[in-house]
């Protein structure tokens, strides 16, 4: 939904093509379901981003915050974004993200994993 948000945005104002960071690719990955409870969500974007404006939550499926409320953008890598995740039980969570790019520009989405 987001995703297609922004591709709508890019249509009806394609200035905004600039240097917008969206999601290349995340651990767990968009969707997928992973056999363990895993240590942390990593998302890397297609571009630096800002570490004060950008971070992420995830919740249960009773909307409850499981991270550690530890967002952090990589020292070592600007397009890195990660948080800590408590042990999760089975269940189904989504990822929610928010982040700046060095443009200024404020890009969000989210998406869901599920842990078996
Ligand atoms: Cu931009």
């Amino acid at each position: 939904m987001s995703r297609l948000l922004a591709v709508a945005a890019l249509l009806l104002f394609p200035s905004w093509a600039g240097a917008h960071a969206f999601p290349d690719h995340s651990e767990p990955r968009v969707g997928h379901t992973v056999e363990a409870s895993p240590p942390s969500v990593r998302i890397w974007f297609d571009g630096q981003i800002e570490p004060v404006f950008s971070k992420i939550r995830v919740e249960d499926g009773d909307k409850r915050q499981v991270d550690k409320g530890d967002s952090r953008v990589d020292p070592a890598d600007g397009t890195l974004l990660e948080v800590g995740l408590s042990a999760l039980p089975p269940g189904r969570y989504r990822v929610y993200w928010s982040v700046v790019a060095r443009d200024g520009h404020r890009t969000e989405g989210d998406f869901a994993f599920r842990v078996k």
